[in-house]
């Protein structure tokens, strides 16, 4: 019996690295990975993830650090080692949930959400580096963005993905939040909020895990609604709103209640990044798996729906 249980998982493994050779979705295939964000630097793209590492049919986040990726042609993934854990932050306890890098002059930002060590409830840090695989160390020594400053829920977890956008005059703008959508000016310095936190009034329920970004004149704001759930999105000419409600961007991931994505163009092309359970026996939700598929726009400017593929992008 043991014998052909081997058999099986090897037969599994190596069915598995066979595909990991012909590219297609999930693009990382050894590790759960999840709560993707990219940055295009140059001509490549970095993408950074959380990992899950909850044991298998273990129903709950295990997320100590954050991952890192490049690729030149969106196919083929360098893995870097782990630029940034939970450890980095001496202010904070556990759980090292969705995040996202960006640049400004020649360094890189990295906002991250965790569990606060002493004020109750998630919170937002920045680590910052030189470059884009790191080492990033903590830019603040403490939180940025902790629960006490946001009062519009009662909930000890509205405090989390943060999403960064640099508009084109130069101001930097932070949207994170659960249940509802915050967003606040941050200064030249990338690591302090310029102006008070406000809120974003949208037509659809915000659920988490935002995502900013401009084309063409549009602002767009693309969020997880409902749970499970779904990605829809709004677009604006002003970074202020109003936000026009424009429909479901990403459908559900099927067996994975979250449904967290991020946006780029590179090289001529525009991608969706989201995470999904395509890479789990079980419990899928917590071991979760970033894909990445096309987006493309229409002339109006709106985002024509997700078509989530295993053959993911050539
Ligand atoms: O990965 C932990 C949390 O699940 C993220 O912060 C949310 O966006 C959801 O994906």
């Amino acid at each position: 019996m043991k014998t052909i249980i081997k058999g099986l998982i090897l037969a599994h493994v190596l069915s598995l690295s066979a595909w990991a050779q012909q590219g297609g979705n999930p693009i990382i295939k050894d590790k759960f990975t999840a709560d993707p964000a990219a940055l295009v630097d140059g001509d490549k793209v970095y993408l950074y993830a959380g990992h899950d590492e909850a044991p298998e049919r273990q129903q709950h986040y295990v997320m100590n650090e954050w991952l890192c990726y490049s690729t030149s042609d969106m196919v083929h993934w360098t893995a870097h080692p782990s630029p940034l854990s939970v450890k980095d932050f001496a202010w904070a306890k556990a759980d090292a949930w969705a995040s996202q890098v960006t640049k400004r002059g020649d360094k890189y930002y990295w906002y991250v959400t965790v569990e606060h060590g002493t004020i109750p409830g998630k919170a937002i840090g920045v680590a910052v580096s030189d470059s884009p695989t790191g080492p990033f160390k903590d830019a603040r020594g403490s939180a940025l963005i902790t629960n006490n400053m946001t009062t519009e829920t009662k909930i000890f977890w509205d405090d989390i993905d943060p999403s960064v956008f640099i508009d084109d005059d130069g101001q930097a703008y932070l949207f994170w939040g659960n249940t509802v959508c915050y967003y606040a000016k941050l200064k030249p310095n990338m690591i302090e909020l310029d102006g008070p936190i406000m809120k974003v009034n949208l037509s659809t329920p915000f659920t988490e895990a935002p995502w900013i970004h401009k084309r063409k004149g549009w602002y767009y704001l693309s969020y997880s609604t409902e749970f499970p759930e779904k990605t829809v999105y709004a677009m604006s000419k002003s970074i202020n709103g109003p936000w026009q409600h424009k429909g479901i961007l990403n459908e559900l991931a099927g067996n994975c209640n979250t449904n967290h994505h991020a946006i780029i163009d590179f090289k001529g092309k525009s991608y969706f990044i989201y995470h999904n359970g395509a890479l789990a026996a079980d419990a899928a939700s917590f071991h979760r798996s970033v894909c990445v598929d096309r987006l493309y726009y229409n002339k109006d400017g709106s985002m024509k729906r997700i078509v989530m593929t295993t053959e993911g992008v050539k």
